[in-house]
């Protein structure tokens, strides 16, 4: 583990990349601001009213809230405290797979491949060898050719390149192109348990409140295809104690992997089901 991989410049690179992919300026009319804005401030009022805040704990709420962004960790904080309910509320009318939030980490552009491919991943890359496999179809079953399978995880130390120091850039990050029956084959090696990073801000509530600073081992992936809908998902592994205290609530029992051993390591099939655009 490098030393410079540290809360305030993993924070840093996921504000960076935000800034960089997502238009934040996006107008949103002002009826639906005065709405929710209303509705936050009645909840953070009727918060202190319940619990008769002091002026010290409101004094130790600006400190934090100035921290977290001193420390570009308002992505983070978000994905891992906010976005499963974004998430469930956008999906909520969909009949194919289920998906799940996409998180601080994801950079677009990764390295393109066939549909069979190996993950860019070191020489030394330490970590069970896992091959992910399976179909992409519409929900009336039609497989959906030239399907593209974007995937990106951390590594078996906990990091995702370009998030953290001395990873190679595109490292366990990449673009599959299904065949012709929408089948696809992603050689990799099994994720790790993300700890959040426990020295900055975010890490600071977490322990200020005593809670587990724990995501379960996961892939993520983003699934498309022509005239359908894109799916944004996690996958997760059995048995894992965190899939029941994710600090992110992002895991549902539909994106439990069954694994099954392979001669190197272990070999998972998951199809995924979209929906028409
Ligand atoms: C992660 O790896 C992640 O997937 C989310 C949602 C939040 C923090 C780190
Ligand atoms: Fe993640």
């Amino acid at each position: 583990m490098s030393e410079k991989t540290t809360a305030a410049a993993t924070g840093a690179s996921a504000t960076e990349h935000f800034r960089a992919t997502v238009n934040g300026a996006a107008d949103v009319p002002p009826e639906r601001v005065d709405a929710l804005v209303n509705d936050v401030l009645q909840s953070v009022h009727a918060t202190i009213r319940a619990h008769r805040v002091t002026y010290s704990e409101y004094d130790a709420l600006k400190a934090w809230l100035i921290q977290v962004g001193r420390d570009g960790e308002w992505p983070l904080f978000l994905d891992v405290f906010v976005e499963h309910v974004v998430e469930e509320v956008a999906t909520a009318g969909r009949a194919g797979s289920k998906g799940s939030i996409e998180g601080p980490f994801y950079v677009p552009g990764a390295p393109e491949f066939g549909a069979d491919a190996t993950l860019p991943m070191r020489d030394d890359e330490q970590g069970v060898r896992l091959t992910l496999h399976g179909q992409v179809r519409s929900v009336d079953g039609t497989p959906l050719p030239g399907a593209k399978v974007d995937i990106w995880q951390d590594d078996a130390a906990g990091f995702y390149s370009q998030f953290a120091q001395n990873i190679p850039e595109w490292n366990l990050r990449g673009v599959i192109t299904a065949d012709e029956n929408g089948r696809f084959r992603i050689r990799t090696i099994q994720p790790t348990p993300y700890q959040i990073p426990i020295d900055g801000a975010t890490g600071a509530l977490i322990r200020a409140a005593n809670w587990p600073a724990y995501r379960p081992a996961h892939l993520h992936l983003k699934v498309s295809a022509a005239a359908h809908q894109q799916i944004t998902s996690q996958l997760y592994f059995p048995g894992d104690p965190h899939n029941e205290t994710d600090i992110a609530d992002a895991v549902k029992p539909e994106l439990i992997l069954q694994p099954t051993p392979a001669a190197d390591g272990i070999d998972v099939e998951y199809d995924f089901i979209l929906d028409p655009a």
